[in-house]
């Protein structure tokens, strides 16, 4: 599990050197700009039950056969896990948001993950869906410029959407 500081040093240690400048600069960078992505964090971290629920909500009346009987949804136990794994993926969006790295959610929410949803029968596209819903309703949060210094939020808000994009990636 590394975070955007310790993939630098990781891989300026593999080339047995110094960070290089841009290695350097891109982490300055990132430094000179954390206040944006501590914001997003605590954004979606105290917004993160509506954006389940509601998420969640939306998915269910699209897709009205995953809570019918029959459904992978169907029953409170289901119901249950599936609110639980949206919210587990979202969680880890936000480390890996907090750490400007990938690696958090790859190695302990996404590996396995399809395989998983392959052996339970859990349709991979309809969590997929709610993935993306997610992200919709975590990126128009995070990028409401009301009650913040005004500024350019467009590569944190690229970031954190291919945060989702991997995650609906890893099971659609
Ligand atoms: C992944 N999800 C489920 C299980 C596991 C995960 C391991 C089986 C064990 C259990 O039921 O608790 N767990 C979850 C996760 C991590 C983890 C992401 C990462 C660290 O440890 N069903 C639907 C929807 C979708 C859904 C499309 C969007 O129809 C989810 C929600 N996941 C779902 C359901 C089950 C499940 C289990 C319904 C229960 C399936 C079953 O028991 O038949």
């Amino acid at each position: 599990m590394f975070d955007a500081f310790t993939r630098v040093i990781s891989q300026a240690d593999a080339r047995g050197d110094y960070l290089n400048q841009g290695q350097f600069d891109a982490l300055k960078n990132m430094v000179a700009e954390s206040n944006k992505r501590m914001d997003v964090v605590n954004r979606i971290t105290g917004n993160s039950s509506a954006i389940v629920a509601n998420a969640a909500r939306v998915l269910f009346s699209e897709q009205p056969q995953l809570i019918a009987p029959g459904g992978n949804a169907y029953t409170n136990r289901r119901m249950a896990a599936c609110l639980r794994d949206m919210e587990i993926i979202l969680r880890y969006v936000t480390y890996a948001t907090f750490s400007g790295d990938g690696s958090v959610l790859e190695d302990r929410c996404l590996n396995g993950l399809r395989e998983t949803y392959v052996a339970l029968g859990v349709p991979g596209g309809s969590v997929a869906e709610a993935v993306n819903k997610m992200k919709a309703a975590a990126i128009a949060l995070a990028n409401d410029k009301n009650g913040v210094t005004q500024g350019d939020c467009s590569s944190l808000m690229s970031e954190v959407s291919s945060y989702f994009d991997r995650a609906a990636a890893a099971v659609g």
